[in-house]
């Protein structure tokens, strides 16, 4: 059996590697589970330029991830420039531990950090380094190209292929003669390009997630243990998955990829309730900190039957409040009330655009403005509050696409919040394949967007109501300075929560003058029992002494 080296970039949440791993320790291998850097959420723009300037999108056109907030354009931390330093830390860990195969999982955008690890490795341990996920998933070819590539890279779901690979590789097997499905793998020269593997159709064969309260943690340039983390939300919620797969397949979005390429992953792929619950157990058991569930399946509930059986269990076993996905189309009024019986705190919706042109024909999504706005006051009547994501500063919109967005936002009921994000075009979906063809990318006009993001916002933050705001939509001078929109919001937004500060406080003095008032009648009643009491025994007293017994 092996030493399996586990690395996730960015990221110690790190789902599919965590099923991997635990696949893996099962099959006998023993696993050292190493974050190179904790998760990168989003941050202020590091180069500090302005919020929402005009450059950003000139900058990251295509991948980046960009979200529009109301105090202004945060990105993702991109990490492609990792220090010798921070690597080096890694290196220490790898050494002392010796594995015998290094895997690093990469998302297309730590693609470069992921160059810059496998030189290192490569130089210093001389071992083989193995890159899976999503990036070999997308653009294997991108993957082997150059200096810093792999020695193979896992195509899809790794249980099996990985299992295979590290099998072959401990007897000796030549790769140009052992095929092995779902792998690349490079051998003097060229690249033995194995067939795609077909997805498992039966996931309670999987093991669940590997957790390790000695995983490493390469935090800058310091070396760290899980156990020491004590701000990680790893700490006090668990983020599962009850599923594979998507019943949509957006153009914008990795399921178009694996539809396309891999035979079995059209139909979603469900785990048994039971083996859920089992793993959340494990949860409850093992986590002293654990209060709440996060399901990052890419659709939570899809059938009935299965979500039916699942809320019972969980309700009996585990409940715990959690959050999850929901889907236009399937958030009826039967799956809400389960989800609310189960204890939901929030479910988060994609609306990504108001108009059914760019839904249908752009982002292939078949959500239609009614199926959304049906959904979104399906959830507002249970009770659930929402967060809703749109996809902006996208160049395949018109002024009409973008009107209707503001008027659907405006539209929406209930407790929500509303995540914007630029169009990030990633590499080898449908989207950015045509958009290529097409040389779209990068055309969004940003100071179209600056102006339609704040309208967005204002309708999301019910600074103004929709007449106003559709009125605001025609207005040439805010168009032409948008600045003042933003003005407004961050007023309107600031004001808002000044609002909410002065009606919570108002709220708070409220009750305590209620407590007061009934701490005042207690007393009163008090007061007067006691006056009762002290009258009957004066007038005993008095009746004893008069003689009248
Ligand atoms: C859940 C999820 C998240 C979660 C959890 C992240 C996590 N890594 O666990 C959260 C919400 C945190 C998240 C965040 C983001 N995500 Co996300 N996310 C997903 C989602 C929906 C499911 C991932 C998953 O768990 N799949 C199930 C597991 C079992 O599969 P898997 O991860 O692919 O792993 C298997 C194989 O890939 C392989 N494998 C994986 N690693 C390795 C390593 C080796 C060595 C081997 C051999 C095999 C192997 O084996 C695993 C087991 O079978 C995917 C969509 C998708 N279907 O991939 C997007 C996806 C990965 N996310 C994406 C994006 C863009 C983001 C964000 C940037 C979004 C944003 N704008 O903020 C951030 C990134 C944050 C960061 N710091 O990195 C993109 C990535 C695109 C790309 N080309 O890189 C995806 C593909 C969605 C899309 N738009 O297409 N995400
Ligand atoms: S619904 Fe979400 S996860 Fe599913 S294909 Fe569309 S973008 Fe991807």
């Amino acid at each position: 059996m092996a030493r399996l080296a586990l690395i996730s970039l960015h990221d110690e949440f790190c789902l599919g590697l965590r099923h991997l791993g635990g696949y893996l320790a099962r099959a006998g291998h023993e696993i050292v589970l190493i974050h190179f850097q904790r998760y990168a959420g989003y941050e202020k723009d590091p180069t500090g330029r302005s919020d929402c300037s005009d450059e950003a999108d000139a900058r990251g056109a295509r991948e980046a991830m960009i979200q529009v907030l109301a105090s202004g354009e945060v990105r993702l931390a991109f990490a492609s420039s990792s220090t010798q330093e921070e690597r080096d830390a890694l290196l220490q860990v790898l050494s002392e531990k010796k594995p015998n195969v290094a895997g690093i999982s990469v998302p297309s955008y730590y693609r470069e950090t992921a160059r810059a690890l496998t030189r290192d490795i490569r130089t210093r341990l001389a071992i083989p380094v193995v890159w899976g996920g999503v990036h070999p998933t997308v653009a294997p070819e991108d993957c082997l190209a150059g200096d810093g590539a792999p020695d193979a890279i896992c195509l899809g779901e790794g249980e099996e292929s990985f299992t295979d690979y590290v099998a072959a590789l401990e007897s000796g097997k030549d790769f140009r003669t052992t095929p092995v499905a779902g792998m690349w793998i490079r051998t003097d020269g060229d690249a033995v390009r194995n067939e795609k593997r077909p997805v498992q159709k039966d996931l309670d064969r999987y093991a669940w997630q590997f957790h390790d309260d000695g995983e490493f943690v390469i935090e800058g340039a310091r070396v760290r243990r899980r156990a020491d983390l004590t701000d990680s939300s790893l700490i006090w919620t668990y983020k599962a998955l009850t599923s594979r797969g998507c019943p949509a397949d957006c153009a914008f979005c990795i399921n178009s990829i694996l539809k396309r390429d891999y035979a079995d992953a059209k139909r979603v792929r469900l785990r048994s309730p039971g083996d859920v619950i089992a793993e959340l157990r494990r949860a409850k058991e093992t986590m002293p900190y654990l209060h709440s569930i996060e399901f990052y399946d890419e659709v939570f509930v899809m059938r009935r039957a299965w979500i039916a059986e699942f809320a019972e269990l969980y309700k009996k076993e585990i409940a715990l409040p959690f959050w999850c996905y929901t889907f236009p189309t399937m958030a009826s009024r039967e799956n809400l009330e389960t989800l609310k019986d189960m204890g939901v705190a929030y479910v988060s919706m994609g609306i990504q655009s108001g108009s059914d042109r760019v839904n249908y024909e752009v982002f292939n999504r078949r959500t239609s403005r009614e199926s959304i706005l049906k959904a979104a006051s399906l959830i507002a009547d249970a009770g659930i509050p929402a967060c809703y994501d749109l996809i902006t500063n996208n160049p395949y919109e018109t002024e009409e696409d973008r009107r209707e967005t503001l008027d659907l936002i405006a539209r929406l009921p209930g407790e929500y919040s509303l995540q914007i994000s630029h169009l990030a075009f990633l590499p080898g979906t449908p989207l950015t394949t045509r958009a290529e063809a097409e040389g779209k990318i990068g055309t969004a006009d940003p100071k179209t967007y600056r102006f339609w993001n704040a309208l967005y916002l204002l309708a999301a933050h019910r600074v103004a109501d929709r007449e106003t705001l559709l009125g605001l939509s025609r207005d040439e001078h805010l168009r032409r300075n948008p600045q003042f929109l933003w003005d407004a919001l961050r007023h309107g937004v600031l004001a808002q929560s000044e609002r909410e500060e002065m009606e919570r406080l108002k709220e708070k003095v409220r009750r305590q003058e209620e407590d007061v008032e009934s701490l005042r009648s207690r007393h009163q009643a008090l007061v007067s029992r006691r006056a009762v009491r002290l009258a009957v025994r004066l007038a005993d007293a008095l009746r004893r002494t008069l003689g009248r017994d």
